[in-house]
């Protein structure tokens, strides 16, 4: 756990410089026909930080949560993220995440043992949520 809250906040003290730097209209386009735009990447991982927002504060109060599935696509499209302010949406997400980082610090060992089951998917420790929530942050950003 502390491995991967070290890398998350290393990922908040490095990306936000870089990522203001884009300008809005490169944010905005689509790399190829079919591919999310920056905007739409940065947007999912609104959506991913939003959802597991719920995840982890519900989870540290329960032994066992579960969750409806999450459809990525979905949450995209119906956001109109592409309309959206790039620097908002840069501001939001790194709000977000570091509210998140303040969550995951005050979590203890016996929360991270909680079960949690996410629609379709094996039931997963609440540590592990959280290891595979900086995993699939990590991806992403390097896409932007
Ligand atoms: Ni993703």
């Amino acid at each position: 756990m502390k491995l991967a809250l070290d890398e998350l906040a290393q990922i908040l003290q490095d990306a936000p410089s870089r990522l203001v730097n884009i300008s809005d209209e490169d944010a905005g386009k689509a790399p190829a026909p079919g591919k999310w735009s920056r905007k739409q990447i940065i947007g999912h991982l609104i959506d991913s930080a939003s959802n597991n927002h719920q995840r982890w504060v519900r989870g540290m109060a329960a032994a066992r949560t579960e969750f409806p599935k999450y459809e990525q696509e979905l949450w995209v499209n119906t956001q109109g993220y592409t309309d959206a302010r790039w620097p908002d949406l840069v501001n939001l997400w790194l709000l977000y995440n570091r509210h998140l980082l303040h969550i995951a610090r005050r979590m203890t060992a016996e929360q991270w043992a909680h079960e949690c089951v996410v629609g379709d998917n094996p039931p997963a420790s609440l540590l592990e949520l959280v290891v595979g929530y900086v995993t699939h942050l990590r991806r992403h950003l390097s896409q932007i």
